[in-house]
């Protein structure tokens, strides 16, 4: 066997060892996009309830990049969690317009909230819960009026409450309302490296789980992770025994 031949095989044993003992997921976004002027990614905004909430319902998506919890819609300079004034809980989504669109995540708005819910979203009461698309541009809120209407055709007996808005200021929620379900899971935490507040925010990775950690992501993704999660936990991983 020549050298090449070796180095080859060599990578192949590296690769294989690697991905069972580390957590990855075919990356999709390619290189140039975040970051590259060619085609960069966009950005929408949501308010549909708990922020916790509404980061795992969008961040296990294809083509969804990374979220965020925010406080948007309202007036107020420098909100903060326990005096948002007229804000409401919402949810910054950076996404890749190639791999998803803001009309597919218009539909996952709809069906991932209750829209004829006033003043509250579920069990949590106030203003701060309250529905809302965001929109930037003429497009967008065309496609917001579409698809409220949609809505209120299949909700007869009841007027969606939803409201569209131009987004605004927005500000971002402390680190400790961000990747919230994730954070309750320790496990998961360490799966993926304990990463940094700031790395934890900007990873894709970590918004996959957030989603998965709520049990939010699609069944097929729920089931990919919960497959490679599965393998981690049975080949074991090195555990420190005894010094
Ligand atoms: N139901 C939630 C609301 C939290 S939220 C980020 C709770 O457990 O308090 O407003």
């Amino acid at each position: 066997m020549n050298l090449s031949a070796a180095v080859f095989i060599v990578t192949i044993i590296l690769c294989a060892a690697n991905s069972a003992l580390s957590i990855r997921f075919p990356d999709r976004i390619p290189d140039s996009v975040d970051g590259g002027s060619d085609q960069p990614l966009k950005t929408a905004v949501f308010a549909l309830g708990s922020f916790w909430w509404s980061e795992a319902a969008f961040g296990c998506l294809d083509g969804v990049v990374r979220t965020a919890a925010v406080y948007a819609g309202g007036s107020k300079p420098n909100p903060e969690y326990r005096s948002l004034g007229d804000h409401a809980e919402s949810v910054q989504i950076e996404y890749d317009p190639r791999i998803i669109s803001f009309r597919q995540l218009l539909d996952i708005f709809w069906t991932s909230h209750d829209s004829r819910q006033v003043f509250g979203q579920g069990p949590d009461v106030g203003n701060q819960y309250r529905s809302i698309i965001f929109t930037n541009g003429t497009e967008e809120s065309r496609y917001a009026a579409l698809s409220k209407e949609k809505e209120q055709t299949r909700s007869k007996n009841s007027v969606v409450a939803t409201q569209i808005q131009q987004l605004g200021l927005f500000y971002p929620a402390e680190p400790e309302h961000q990747k919230f379900e994730l954070k309750r899971n320790p496990f998961l935490l360490q799966l993926i490296g304990n990463l940094a507040e700031e790395e934890l925010e900007r990873s894709s990775l970590a918004t996959k789980l957030n989603g998965y950690a709520a049990e939010l992501c699609p069944t097929r993704m729920q089931k990919q992770i919960d497959a490679k999660i599965n393998d981690i936990v049975r080949k074991g991983w090195p555990i420190l025994r005894e010094i």
